[in-house]
C-alpha cells in the first residue's frame, strides 16, 4: 500500500525518488557566511533538543521538517514522526555516547527545538552559530530550508534575518555522519566516527552592517615592530572602522571600502612565545557592530632546517592529540582541554598536533593563553578521492574555516594539509591546491602535511615536500616496519633540505593484566620503542621536531583484537586521562634534556 503524504507532494515522490536528498546537499553554508565571533554576546541554544534517529533517511524523503506543530488528535495523515514530542537528547553531545543501540549508528539525526524570539527588530540582523555538527549538517526553520554544511569539525553560520516569526519558532537540523567515498575524511580512518551536534550552538544578533572578520598579525619581515590589520565588512561597503589595541596604545581608525579595510602600524609588541605568552586585548569597531580578541604578536618562518621563532631556532617538543574522552567522545570542555595541556607541560612539551581535522576553538585559545606552540590540520587522511573536484571543494572550504576561524591565535603556527596519503599526481594537484590555499588565506604561518617514508628507497621522500615549508613524517620503526636498522638508513639516505618534524612514531602499550607481559601491546615493549626511536632520531639534525602517537588512548572501530576491544593504546596516558604509561617517562626525559639544552645555548623554548 503506498503511504499518503501531502507533505511529499505526492505518495509516490516519498517511496520512489532516491534523489531525494539531492536539493539539500548544497553545501551553501560554508566558508564564506562565517562571521567572526570575538566578543559577541550570543544566547546558548545548547541543552535538550528532540532528537530521532533515521537509518532509512525517511525525514528527506517525507519532509518531516515541513510538518508544523498539530496535535495528535487534529491531524489528516499518520506521521512517521512526531519532531515536537518524544526522546529529547542534550546539546552538544555524540549521539554514540547517549545510548548503547545508537553507539554504531551511521545516517542521519533529526535535532529540533523551539526558538522564542519575542519581538523581531527590523534593524537587527540574526545568525544561527554551530560549533560543529559531523558531518553533513542541514538546517530548517518553521519548514524552510536554509542551508546545508558538509565537514564534521568546523564552524558555520546560518542567518534567520527576515525569516523569524514573533514568538514561537522551530529549528530543525539533520544531521548525518555517513562515511562516503568522496567526503573529507573518507570511509576508512583510525578514529571513532562521532555524529551529532556535539559542539556549542547559540544565537546573535548584530546591527545591519557587522563585521565579518579580523585578521591581525605580526608582519613577519623580521622588525618584529609592524602589526597588520585586515578587516572585512558585510551589510556596508564603505565607512570607517576603529581599531584599539590598549596595552600598545593603539586607537586608530581604518578606511573601509567595498567593505574591506586595511591598517599597518608601526608599533613594538612585547613578543609571544611559550616562555612568555604575552596576549593585548584588541577591539574593533564598526558602526553599532564591535568585536574583540585576545591576540599574540609573534614571527614564525622557516630557514635552512631550521624553524624559527621571533628569530630564534627552535625544537618543537611535541606529542600528537585527538579530540576523545572515554565518556563524552568527541565532545570536550575547558576543565578536559585545560588537563590535557597540564599532562603535555608534564611530559615537557612546548607544542601539540592537533590531530586529525580541527579541534575545538577553545584549545588553540587556551593554548595561547598558557604558551603552547600548535599544529592545526584538516582531515585529508589517507586514501581520499583526489580526482574529485567536490572532494577537493570541500577540503579547501574546511581548511578556510579553519583558518579563518583561528587565524589570531599566536599558538598556531602550522597548517597542515593532510595525513599520509599516497604519493600519486592526484594527490599531489590536491594537496598542493591547498597548501596555496593556506598560504593565501594566512601568510604568516608554515604549511605543513605528515608524510610517509619512501620505504622502497629507505629516504624521506614525498613530492609534496617541494610545496610545504615543514615535512611532517609519520614512521613507526619497531611497529608497523620491524627492521629498526631502517630508520637509521633513512636518516642517513635523506638530505630533505627542510626542516623535518615527525608527527608520528609510537607503539602499542596495554596498561597491567589487560596487556601482555612482554611483546607486542606490552607496556615495556612500547617503552623499548620510545627508547629505540629517540636515540636513533637524536642524530639527525634535520629533525627540528616531534609529536608521537598520541598522548591519550582513544577508541576506535578497527581496533578489535583482545588487547585493544575497539581502544587504540597508543597513548602516553590511559584512556581514563590519568595513568600514565612508563613510555610516558622515557620521552619526558629526553623533552627535558632537550630543554635543558637549548637554555645553556640561549635558544627560544
Ligand atoms: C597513523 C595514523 C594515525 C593512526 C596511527 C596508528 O599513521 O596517522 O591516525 O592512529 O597511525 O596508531 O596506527
Amino acid at each position: 500500500m503506498l503511504e499518503r503524504s501531502k507533505l511529499a507532494e505526492n505518495a509516490l515522490q516519498a517511496l520512489h525518488d532516491e534523489d531525494y536528498d539531492r536539493p539539500f546537499n548544497t553545501q551553501s553554508l560554508n566558508h564564506n557566511g562565517l562571521i567572526f565571533m570575538g566578543g559577541r554576546a550570543s544566547e546558548s541554544l545548547n541543552g535538550d533538543w528532540n532528537f530521532c534517529v533515521d537509518l532509512l533517511d525517511t525525514g528527506l524523503r517525507q519532509k518531516w521538517f515541513a510538518l508544523l506543530p498539530e496535535a495528535p488528535e487534529d491531524r489528516k495523515e499518520p506521521w512517521d514522526y512526531d519532531p515536537y514530542m518524544g526522546e529529547t537528547v542534550p546539546v552538544p553531545s555524540n549521539w554514540a555516547m547517549l545510548k548503547e543501540k545508537w553507539y554504531f549508528f551511521e545516517g542521519s539525526a533529526w535535532y529540533t527545538r523551539p526558538l522564542d524570539v519575542g519581538n523581531v527588530d527590523d534593524e537587527k540582523r540574526r545568525f544561527l552559530h554551530f560549533g560543529a555538527a559531523g558531518y553533513d549538517c542541514k538546517i530548517f526553520l518553521n519548514g524552510q530550508f536554509l542551508g546545508n554544511h558538509y565537514g564534521a569539525s568546523t564552524p558555520f553560520c546560518v542567518e534567520l534575518t527576515g525569516l523569524l516569526q514573533p514568538g514561537r519558532n522551530w529549528l530543525m537540523a539533520c544531521v548525518n555522519n555517513t562515511r562516503t567515498r568522496d567526503r573529507v575524511p573518507m570511509r576508512n580512518t583510525d578514529w571513532f566516527n562521532y555524529g551529532g551536534l556535539y559542539r556549542d550552538v547559540s544565537l546573535f544578533e548584530t546591527p545591519r552592517a557587522l563585521i565579518k572578520d579580523v585578521f591581525l598579525y605580526l608582519l613577519p619581515d623580521g622588525t618584529f615592530s609592524q602589526i597588520c590589520a585586515e578587516i572585512e565588512i558585510c551589510g556596508a561597503s564603505s565607512g570607517e572602522a576603529t581599531l584599539s589595541i590598549p596595552g600598545l596604545s593603539v586607537e586608530v581608525s581604518i578606511p573601509v571600502s567595498n567593505g574591506k579595510g586595511r591598517v599597518t602600524l608601526s608599533v613594538q609588541p612585547e613578543l609571544w612565545s611559550p616562555d612568555n605568552p604575552v596576549l593585548y586585548d584588541v577591539e574593533l569597531a564598526f558602526g553599532a557592530d564591535r568585536v574583540s580578541d585576545r591576540v599574540g604578536f609573534r614571527q614564525i618562518e622557516r630557514a635552512g632546517t631550521d624553524i624559527v621563532l621571533n628569530g630564534e631556532p627552535l625544537f618543537l617538543r611535541g606529542i600528537s592529540v585527538h579530540e576523545d574522552d572515554a565518556e563524552l567522545g568527541k565532545v570536550t570542555n575547558e576543565a578536559d582541554l585545560r588537563r590535557r595541556f597540564e599532562h603535555a607541560r608534564d611530559l615537557g612539551c612546548n607544542y601539540l598536533r592537533l590531530a586529525h581535522y580541527p579541534h575545538d576553538d577553545l584549545a588553540a585559545r587556551l593554548a595561547d593563553e598558557l604558551g603552547f606552540l600548535l599544529w592545526e590540520e584538516i582531515p585529508v587522511y589517507w586514501a581520499i578521492d583526489f580526482a574529485n573536484p567536490a572532494t577537493y571543494l570541500d577540503a579547501e572550504n574546511q581548511l578556510a574555516e579553519l583558518i579563518k576561524r583561528d587565524r589570531n591565535r599566536a599558538s598556531v603556527i602550522i597548517w597542515s594539509v593532510g595525513n599520509e596519503n599516497p604519493d600519486t599526481d592526484a594527490r599531489l594537484e590536491f594537496m598542493r591546491g591547498l597548501a596555496e590555499t593556506a598560504r593565501k588565506l594566512d601568510p604568516t604561518r608554515l604549511t605543513s602535511a605528515a608524510c610517509l617514508v619512501n620505504h622502497a628507497a629507505n629516504r624521506i621522500e614525498d613530492r609534496l615536500a617541494d610545496h610545504i615549508d615543514i615535512i611532517g613524517l609519520n614512521e613507526y620503526y619497531g611497529w608497523y616496519e620491524e627492521n629498526f636498522d631502517d630508520l637509521a638508513a633513512i636518516g642517513r639516505n635523506s638530505d630533505p633540505g627542510k626542516p623535518v618534524v615527525i608527527s608520528e612514531t609510537g607503539a602499542d602499550g596495554v596498561i597491567g593484566e589487560n596487556g601482555p607481559p612482554h611483546g607486542l601491546f606490552s607496556e615495556d615493549y612500547m617503552a623499548e620503542v620510545y627508547r629505540r626511536q629517540i636515540a636513533v632520531l637524536r642524530e639527525l639534525d634535520y629533525v627540528k621536531g616531534m609529536s608521537p602517537w598520541i598522548l591519550y588512548d582513544f577508541r576506535v572501530e578497527r581496533r578489535q583484537n583482545i588487547f585493544q576491544n575497539g581502544y587504540n593504546h597508543k597513548g602516553l596516558i590511559a584512556a581514563d586521562k590519568k595513568t600514565k604509561k612508563k613510555a610516558f617517562h622515557i620521552l619526558a626525559d629526553y623533552y627535558r634534556e632537550i630543554a635543558a639544552a637549548e637554555k645553556n645555548a640561549g635558544m627560544a623554548s
